[in-house]
């Protein structure tokens, strides 16, 4: 039987997942199970209330959500779950994801969103954290975020080619 998610990937729109399927791919590395979602915080808003509401209580340990321009998603989320929730600003076309960024990071005090860099580096850091945080209370995955971390350092040359 699939190991029951413990993580919420979502995002605002399709076009998302071309940037999120980083923080899936990190997760798929390192054995955790997760959920992928598309939800809109304009375009889907009850979704977005029912996701949010529902999160801690179907098992999810952290939200992962990405958005763009406008970027509202992880901040509404955050509003409505005390779980952890990591905001991903997807580059946009027309700021560059300036705009996502300013949108996710700025959160009024008393509620937080973890803000990770624009673009694919952010969804892959925010897969990280997740793990990271999932892995204080699990140690068989602090022990593969641990190897993975070696292997990355492992990979680097110590002169140019
Ligand atoms: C945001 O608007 C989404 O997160 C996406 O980054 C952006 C564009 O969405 P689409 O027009 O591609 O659906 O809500």
């Amino acid at each position: 039987m699939a190991q029951a998610p413990l993580v919420g990937i979502i995002m605002g729109s399709t076009s998302d997942w071309e940037t999120m399927r980083a923080a899936a791919d990190m997760l798929d590395t390192l054995g955790v199970p997760y959920e992928t979602r598309v939800v809109s915080a304009h375009r889907t808003p009850q979704r977005l209330h029912d996701y949010a509401e529902s999160a801690a209580s179907r098992g999810l340990k952290v939200v992962v959500a990405g958005a763009g321009g406008a970027a509202h998603l992880p901040g509404m989320v955050a509003a409505m779950t005390h779980l952890p929730v990591l905001g991903v600003p997807v580059q946009s076309k027309a700021l560059s994801g300036m705009d996502s960024l300013l949108s996710i990071v700025q959160m009024p005090a008393g509620v937080p969103v973890g803000t990770l860099a624009i673009g694919a580096a952010g969804a892959t850091n925010a897969g990280l954290m997740a793990a990271s945080i999932l892995a204080l209370e699990d140690s068989a995955l602090r022990d593969r975020l641990i190897a993975w971390r070696t292997q990355q350092t492992d990979r680097v040359p110590e002169v140019p080619a």
